[in-house]
């Protein structure tokens, strides 16, 4: 499949901004009280930010809560995005809700509870469907989420009701300490696409183009009105679960191979070797992309750390 050469070059912009922004709240977080609250998505980038890149104003994404980045892939300006990671006052929204809630970017917000948002957004399929609207709807979710109940069922009926929506697993081998192969005897997770009634795709997750093609095909489906599908996209954890996790449960070596597949130099060195990206591109975007982060975090740190009574506020108004 052909790909623009600014659509390349936005995936690879995102991508590095994607993995700064990673690491930036990771040295951040660290400065918090709370300590590095963070589940890391570095190394898991190339799905979730090529999915939100294909998706225009009017569809919906759900993320995960690794990828926060992604908002920024969806539109949202980077500072907000930012301060939101910093669980900072944002604008005139209530403090902590623009985390994951911002309808006018098609984020519908996610539940804490994995597995509970994706009927929800399938619901948001339906209505995509009933009101001809065109949009279409990306779930995103782990391997873990996906061994859940309401993920199924939300699938199920999606595949009855061809609704305009792709759901996107995201197999990093882990949920926590579980490996995957203690959650499912079968470890091939786009196989359980054929029980759903929609075709499944198993990909490279750390592979741009690779995912590029099957998950702007299944969008293509979507919208044209034939329905769901199910995307598998192969990747892995590189760090723990969240900060404080003692990883004893990794075998000796596993992270280190997998260190070897980052999928950002790949795809820088693919960019390259087609005359789409130069070195001296590379660093002018590495470059921008700082500068872009430091404004951003200097506008997080500007605003005020929420009072803690916002915490009961924003669950329950
Ligand atoms: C219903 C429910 N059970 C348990 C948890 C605690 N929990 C948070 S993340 C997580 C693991 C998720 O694994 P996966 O879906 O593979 O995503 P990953 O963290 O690997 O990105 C668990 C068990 C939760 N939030 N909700
Ligand atoms: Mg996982």
């Amino acid at each position: 499949m052909e790909v623009p050469k600014e659509k390349l070059l936005e995936v690879y912009r995102q991508l590095v901004t994607a993995r700064r922004l990673d690491e930036r709240l990771i040295a951040e977080y660290s400065k918090e009280p709370f300590g590095p609250y963070i589940h890391s998505g570095a190394y898991q980038e190339v799905a979730p930010v090529v999915a939100s890149l294909l998706l225009g104003k009017k569809d919906f994404i759900k993320l995960h809560h690794r990828f926060g980045y992604c908002q920024h892939a969806k539109g949202v300006p980077l500072k907000e995005v930012v301060a939101g990671e910093m669980f900072r006052k944002v604008g005139p929204r209530k403090s902590l809700e623009f985390k994951d809630y911002a309808p006018e970017y098609g984020l519908l917000g996610k539940s804490g509870s994995l597995g509970e948002d994706v009927p929800i957004y399938t619901g948001a399929a339906l209505a995509q469907q009933i009101k001809k609207t065109g949009g279409v709807t990306v779930c995103i979710f782990g391997d873990g989420s996906s061994s859940r109940g309401p993920i199924h069922e939300a699938m199920l009926v999606a595949g009855v009701w061809k609704l305009p929506i792709v759901y996107i697993i995201i197999n990093n081998r882990y949920a926590v300490s579980t490996p995957v192969s203690q959650q499912t005897a079968n470890t091939r997770l786009s196989d359980r696409a054929l029980g759903y009634g929609m075709p499944g795709y198993e990909v490279d997750g750390n592979d741009v183009l690779a995912f590029y093609e099957v998950c702007d095909r299944a969008i293509k489906m979507a919208r044209e009105g034939k329905g769901p599908s199910l995307i598998s996209a192969n990747t892995y954890r590189i760090y723990g679960h969240s900060f404080g996790d003692s990883q004893t449960y990794r075998p000796k070596g596993e992270a280190e191979e997998w260190r070897k597949l980052d999928p950002i130099p790949r795809y820088q060195k693919l960019l390259i070797d087609r005359g789409v990206l130069t070195e001296e591109l590379a660093g002018r975007i590495e470059a921008e992309v700082l500068a872009e982060l430091e404004e951003a975090v200097k506008y997080g740190r500007s605003l005020p750390v929420p009072p803690v009574e916002d915490l009961a506020r924003t669950a329950f108004d």
